[in-house]
């Protein structure tokens, strides 16, 4: 071992023995416990960023000390690899695609293996690649027979920059979630994914996920959007047929005064009386060019337009005139509201801007609310007025009640909602799955037998950035024969959303070189589900759904019978530099070279794990990062000067341990059960780290190191400082391990072991009573008899002096409490 430390030589050093002993190298093992341990994988950008460093340290940290607790690790990374900037790149740089990410995914693979992660490599994957994309294609089409993946025409978000389709999820405040640019409104032919399928189930395991964290397990409620209601119909007048709406205040109905459908409902034209034609249409077209998510908007000005055409309301018979509303969705519920503007805010903005009648039927308790003083709706519970029979009773209970006579009446029936839409997967893009479906002017719409899987991507694209899919130009592979009558026939041009890749290579990772399927269920069912997933809060919805939802269709599927991907799922905060995210168009950013450069991998990790909880943001400084590297150094320091008595010290002869020695034993393995309950229950890596640098300041101030009755126990505390510094600076204290002269590395070494013995307190703290009340403390040692213990609480100053001039008549201990003393 080296006097000094030198990052540089000691991390390139383990990173080869690791390589060269495949030390992560992951297999089934019988008698182990296995533990899944997984990061989110990132996307090939170019380069890592702090904010991988810090997800990839925590996730280094449970994965080394679970392999030290003696659990069967895997540990995976690889590459979520399609996607848009990756066909930008191409455009900018006159390049192709897989070439910039086949680059980019080299050299982050560098930068990840200098940062001395513990990965199996053998399991890496690239999604772009066809030996992982191809079992996707398969997937696809038996979803497709299953009906869990179909076709519709379907207005979508549109990015005109990017040209391409974006989820409900990829559009931030009406604009794309990658490039910023304000999003259209379009009618497209769309692939989709029945995820509503699933919705219930989906919801029903929010439930069942308690490794979760509730934030997030609340975000994917909320997307879900589970309403329970009811369907009523209302008849039009001139036998126009009726108009289904959905509710969820049923007990309102007798306060239904008119009715709302969206601009879209099927039938809104039909109801349109030639005298309102032509201001009907102008709306409808004002509406198509406003987003989904503005319409939706509290604040947003609600309009509408009157069709000239009635419905009655089935209870009361009231005359409700039609209007067609801004506010009102296509694709929820069934299109049409009964509007209720006394106890619905949006309706109330509605009816008060047109001169709608109003009607109130629900009362607060002790109140009479007029419709003409009303300054908002009345939307909480009440008492029923102006409801014929269901008068008088709460608004609650008439819910039930009123929900019971329309389906006994035939009026309605109770149905449940789901905010939670299909999931629309293609995208007009170049660069992803390509979608395994041939287009026949004689046939139709055909799948891909599965025979002639792949569907690969062909290489010879151009990418100019101007006319959209760049896939849908090469003729070679639009042009193709039809599988079922052997015509001329056209290739499916769209691929699919990238969130598709990574909704399975989780499972994938259990078996990455598997010929014979998507999954060798085996291995997957040995290695499922994940038992801790660590990544970012913002992929609470999309990602974390999705990946759910594939999960369960791949069991359905028949793959591997695992409800859940991710037992245990932890959201590391953001990296925070002068008050702000770090990002490049922050200019704040911290580049991890630079960092390792200067301070080595270890120092980097240190102090991200040490900075701030993983949930929390972690607020970069430029001092901290210097102090984990100056405490490392005086680690190395310590270490390197017990040297010469460690190697001549006997073995650890508990029963012969001086005062100091205990003492400094005790610390010791106070200091292992709190990292370990640090580490284990909580992940609270920065105390963990507190508690083994003060551990470091005691050996410091070990004062008789030099005594050779003291080496056994000073090896015994050095040694605990380097295993449990371990998960954290692995090539430190791989280095300083073998400079102690181990022959094995820390990869076989077990967590150190704790010992409650050791860790008792020397003294107790035995609380003392005269007659019943206390006055006052005394401290003993531990192993003190009971006569040495009542002795003391006599002994004791304040004592004397409260049982001065009495008699003691009894003394009387509770062992390790309290000492009470009668006297008079
Ligand atoms: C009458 C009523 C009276 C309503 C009242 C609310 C309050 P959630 O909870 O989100 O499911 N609604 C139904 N379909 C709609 C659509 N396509 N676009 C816009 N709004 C729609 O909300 C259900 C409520 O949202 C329904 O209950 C309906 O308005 C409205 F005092 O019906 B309600
Ligand atoms: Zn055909």
């Amino acid at each position: 071992m080296e006097e000094k430390y030198f990052p540089e030589r000691v991390e390139e050093k383990w990173q080869q023995f690791w390589e060269r002993n495949k030390s992560f190298k992951a297999e089934k093992v019988a008698d182990k416990e296995k533990y899944y341990l997984l990061e989110m994988f990132p996307y090939p950008s170019g380069r890592i960023h702090m904010g991988h460093v810090r997800n990839y340290s925590i996730g280094d940290v449970i994965a080394r000390f679970k392999r030290m607790k003696g659990l069967n690790v895997v540990h995976p990374m690889g590459w979520d690899a399609f996607g848009m900037p990756a066909e930008n790149a191409a455009i900018q740089h006159k390049s192709h695609p897989a070439k910039w990410t086949y680059e980019n995914i080299d050299y982050m693979r560098g930068q990840l293996k200098k940062m001395g992660f513990s990965y199996d490599w053998d399991r890496e994957l690239a999604t772009c690649n066809v030996e992982y994309y191809r079992w996707e294609q398969l997937i696809f089409l038996q979803m497709l027979e299953k009906g869990l993946a179909y076709k519709k025409v379907s207005s979508v978000n549109w990015c005109p920059k990017c040209e391409t389709v974006l989820a409900n999820e990829q559009v931030e405040d009406g604009c794309c979630w990658r490039c910023d640019t304000v999003v259209e409104q379009k009618e497209l032919e769309q692939w989709s994914f029945r995820i509503t399928d699933y919705a219930e189930e989906l919801l029903e395991y929010t439930h069942k996920l308690p490794g979760w964290p509730e934030r997030v397990l609340t975000m994917q409620r909320n997307w879900i959007g589970r309403s329970t209601g009811c369907e009523i119909d209302f008849a039009v007048e001139n036998d126009k047929g009726s108009i289904k709406v959905f509710t969820t205040r049923q007990d309102t109905l007798f306060g239904a005064t008119f009715m709302s459908l969206a601009p879209e409902h099927p039938m809104a034209l039909q109801l349109t009386t030639a005298e309102n034609r032509a201001a009907v249409t102008a709306f409808m077209d004002k509406v198509k060019k406003t987003d989904r998510i503005k319409r939706t908007a509290e604040d947003f000005e609600k309009e509408g337009v009157f069709t000239g055409s009635y419905c009655l309301n089935p209870v009361n018979g009231r005359r409700m005139p039609i209007y067609l509303a801004n506010f009102v969705l296509t694709d929820y519920g069934t299109g049409a509201v009964m509007a209720v503007p006394t106890h619905d805010q949006r309706d109330f903005e509605f009816a008060r801007k047109y001169g709608i009648a109003m009607e109130v039927v629900i009362q607060p308790e002790g109140e009479a609310l007029k419709p003409t003083a009303m300054t908002e709706a009345y939307t909480a519970e009440g008492i029923m007025v102006n409801s014929g029979r269901f008068d008088g009773l709460s608004s609650n209970i008439a819910k039930e009640r009123i929900a019971d006579f329309l389906e006994q009446e035939g009026l309605g029936k109770k149905t449940v909602n789901f905010r939670l839409r299909d999931w629309g997967i293609s995208r007009q893009r170049y660069w992803g799955n390509p979608i395994p479906v041939i287009y026949c002017d004689q046939c139709g719409t055909v799948p891909v037998p599965a025979k002639d899987l792949p569907v690969v991507l062909p290489m010879d694209a151009t990418f100019t950035g101007e006319g959209g899919n760049p896939l849908a130009k090469v003729e070679s592979f639009v042009k193709t024969t039809c599988p079922i009558c052997g015509k001329d026939a056209r290739r499916e041009t769209d691929t699919m959303d990238t969130f598709v890749e990574s909704s399975w290579y989780f499972l994938r990772y259990c078996c990455p070189d598997f010929a014979d399927g998507p999954l060798d269920k085996e291995k997957a069912e040995y290695w499922m589900s994940v038992d801790q997933y660590i990544g970012g809060i913002e992929h609470a919805v999309m990602h974390l759904l999705y990946a759910r939802f594939f999960t369960k269709v791949l069991r359905d599927l028949g793959y591997c019978n695992i409800d859940e991907p991710f037992t245990n799922l932890l959201t590391q905060g953001m990296v925070i530099k002068d008050g702000a995210k770090m990002s490049k168009s922050k200019g704040n950013v911290v580049d991890p070279n630079a960092l390792i450069e200067k301070y080595g991998a270890d120092t980097a990790r240190l102090f991200s794990l040490f900075a701030a909880p993983p949930e929390k943001d972690l607020d970069w400084s430029d001092q901290g990062v210097d102090g984990s590297f100056r405490f490392l150094n005086r680690v190395w320091k310590l270490v390197y000067e017990c040297l010469p008595l460690l190697s001549s010290a006997a073995s650890l002869d508990i029963e012969s341990l001086t005062g100091e020695g205990k003492a400094l034993r005790r610390q010791v393995h106070k200091t292992i059960r709190k990292v370990t309950d640090d580490i284990e229950d909580r992940f609270h890596f920065n105390t963990a780290i507190a508690a083994v640098m003060e551990l470091v300041n005691a050996l410091q101030a070990f004062e008789p190191k030099n005594l050779p009755a003291n080496a056994p126990v000073l090896k015994e505390a050095i040694e605990a400082v380097i295993l449990l510094l371990a998960p954290f600076v692995p090539h430190f204290a791989e280095e300083l391990w073998e400079g102690l002269g181990h022959e094995k590395s820390l990869i076989e070494a077990g967590w150190p072991v704790f010992d409650p013995a050791a860790a008792v307190d020397e003294e107790l703290l035995v609380v003392v009573q005269v007659n019943g009340k206390l006055r006052g403390k005394v401290t003993v040692a531990a192993g003190a008899s009971d006569e040495e213990v009542k002795g003391a609480a006599l002994a004791d100053d304040r004592i004397r002096q409260v049982i001065e001039g009495m008699t003691v008549k009894k003394v009387v201990y509770v062992p390790g409490k309290l000492v009470n003393i009668v006297a008079g």
